[in-house]
């Protein structure tokens, strides 16, 4: 099987400060592939550009700011400028209480990084690889998206977006060499519940107790083989879980 050379990749990947992000930059690096590696936080970016030398590009950036995204590919030094894959990936969870007791701002907050931020990113370098008729575009959505759980719900929604915007993104790039993934993957280590309770890292630990959860390697993984795979191949959704994770049963509240 011919599978893309990734040495031939420039690979940029937002949130790659920390968990998948973080993970995905080092296994294309490690295969020589170029990495620019975005991100809020600055000292972590510069460990990882000192890990990954040369071949990792470090920008600090917040996926947020519509501004600084879009002019990002007009930026990029040379030897970087040619972006092929897009990791849109930067995301975050906010809160699980249930929605009538939810903090908008929380809801603010994902819409803001999962819905606009991920729109922003993947807008900025749709035209460079369409007219190079070469590109990737995987965006990271979860499980979260297609199965609904208890306080989920804003963080649930911005998913789907995640999911339905690639999909859409399919119909516009027919005709082009430009690939469209959403990655959805189920309980994962990471920083995630840290985020999501604020720092509290007795409640952060909870979902992961007895359970051998996904690693960011896992998920990594899958990224790398979706976008090393011919280049006549599209992955639609790549959906994963821990083997010891499943979808529940309706729920129904008796009288
Ligand atoms: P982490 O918290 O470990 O990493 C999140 C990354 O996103 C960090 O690098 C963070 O960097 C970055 N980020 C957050 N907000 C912004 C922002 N405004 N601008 C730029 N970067 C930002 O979590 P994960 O690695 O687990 O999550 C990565 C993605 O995967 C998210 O979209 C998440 O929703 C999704 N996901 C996670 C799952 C899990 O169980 N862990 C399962 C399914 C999907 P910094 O703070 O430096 O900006
Ligand atoms: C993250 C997975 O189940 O915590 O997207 O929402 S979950």
């Amino acid at each position: 099987m011919e599978r893309a050379d990734p040495k031939s990749l420039t690979v940029l990947v937002t949130g790659a400060t920390s968990g998948f992000g973080a993970a995905i930059a080092r296994r294309f690096a490690a295969e020589g592939a170029k990495v620019i590696a975005t991100g809020r936080r600055r000292e972590r970016l510069a460990a990882l550009k000192k890990e990954l030398g040369a071949r990792c590009h470090a920008v600090a950036l917040d996926v947020r700011d519509r501004k600084a995204v879009e002019a990002l590919p007009r930026s990029l030094p040379n030897g970087f400028a040619a972006v092929d894959v897009v990791v849109a990936n930067a995301g975050l969870a906010r809160g699980l209480e249930p929605a009538p007791q939810a903090d908008l701002d929380d809801w603010d907050a994902m819409i803001a990084t999962n819905v606009a931020g991920l729109a922003y990113t993947v807008r900025a370098f749709l035209p460079g690889m369409v007219e190079r008729d070469r590109g990737h575009v995987v965006v990271l959505g979860s499980v979260a998206a297609d199965f609904p759980y208890p306080g989920g719900n804003c963080y649930g929604a911005t998913k789907a977006f995640a999911l339905q915007f690639a999909q859409n993104l399919r119909a516009d790039l027919l005709g082009s060499n430009v690939r469209v993934t959403d990655v959805e993957p189920g309980l994962a280590e990471t920083e995630f519940s840290l985020v999501r309770f604020r720092g509290d890292a007795e409640k952060a630990k909870a979902p992961y107790r007895g359970i051998d959860a996904l690693t960011a390697e896992d998920v990594a993984e899958a990224v790398f083989w979706a976008c090393t795979l011919p280049r006549r191949v599209n992955v639609n959704r790549l959906q994963m879980m821990p083997v010891m994770q499943a979808c529940g049963p309706f729920a129904f509240k008796r009288r």
